[in-house]
């Protein structure tokens, strides 16, 4: 029996320390790569990021604490005679984590309930508005002029010139500005809030910026709705977050956030649906 017990507890302390190095290593790749999502541009990106830490770092020590106790107890228990203590003491060690993961659960809830209603809650009424049309493989994009109104669109009035198929007899549509499927670049204003009509023309697609950590589904035959308040000028990038087709990573976009003075400039210089589709 001498013999066997050796190299078995040399097997179990061998298992011991492969489960420690194999918990290092997601520590040490979670801290090096949880970080390498590029700079949140918006106070919601933000508060997502922060409650992805506060469930990362929770669930991490428990999963850290789980695992360091049960290499210690592959290395500490192995023959039938250290077994004993370890059954009679083993309630507070399903107890207590019990407890913990109810009081975690309660609080991750509260959280992310909080951050849902501000993603999902009404957009204010004063939002800047924008439509983005999915299509394979671009997105088109569309702005309401200056009335503020988007023009009607239907199917039955899509054209080469007229991909979007605006009504030509639709007085609100005649200010639109509208760039096709995978022209024109994205513009918004910085520090108010930004309100996007996602549509899609053929299949499921996704309207995601990475940088607000966002993203919503693009239905056909629905209008879907995003909202944020970008908070930092510069140059990001929209894209589709749902594999849509073969050409799916090529379906993306040049984002804008600069100032209102510098978007009405833009705007005002593009040419309205009047002017390409009298
Ligand atoms: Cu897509």
């Amino acid at each position: 029996m001498g013999s066997h017990t050796v190299s078995t507890t040399v097997e179990r302390r061998a298992l011991a320390v492969v489960l420690v190095v194999l918990v290092a290593g997601l520590v040490f790749f979670t801290i090096r790569f949880a970080g390498r999502m590029p700079e949140a541009i918006s106070p919601i990106g933000q508060e997502i990021d922060s409650l992805f830490r506060f469930l990362l770092t929770v669930t991490g020590v428990i999963v850290i604490a789980a695992h360091l106790y049960l290499a210690a107890v592959l290395w500490r228990f192995g023959d039938e005679r250290a077994q004993a203590p370890i059954v009679r003491r083993q309630w507070p060690w399903v107890l207590v984590p019990i407890g913990l993961l109810f009081l975690a659960d309660i609080t991750f809830d509260h959280k992310s309930n909080k951050i849902w209603g501000k993603v999902f809650g009404t957009p204010p009424a004063d939002a800047f508005t924008v439509e983005v049309t999915g299509e394979q493989f671009a997105w088109a994009i569309r702005y309401p002029g200056k009335d503020g109104k988007f023009g009607k669109t239907d199917l039955r009035n899509i054209t080469d010139d007229n991909p979007l198929g605006l009504d030509r007899n639709d007085p609100a549509g005649k200010d639109d500005i509208f760039f096709p499927a995978g022209q024109g670049e994205l513009h918004i204003p910085v520090n108010r809030p930004v309100l996007f009509l996602i549509k899609s023309k053929d299949v499921l697609h996704s309207f995601c910026i990475p940088w607000v950590r966002l993203k919503m589904d693009a239905v056909p035959g629905m209008t879907t709705k995003l909202w944020f308040t970008p908070s930092k000028e510069g140059q990001y990038e929209f894209t589709c977050a749902e594999l849509c087709g073969l050409g799916h990573y090529k379906m993306r976009g040049i984002l804008i956030v600069e100032s209102s003075d510098k978007l009405e400039e833009w705007l005002s210089q593009q040419p309205t649906a009047a002017d390409l589709i009298p």
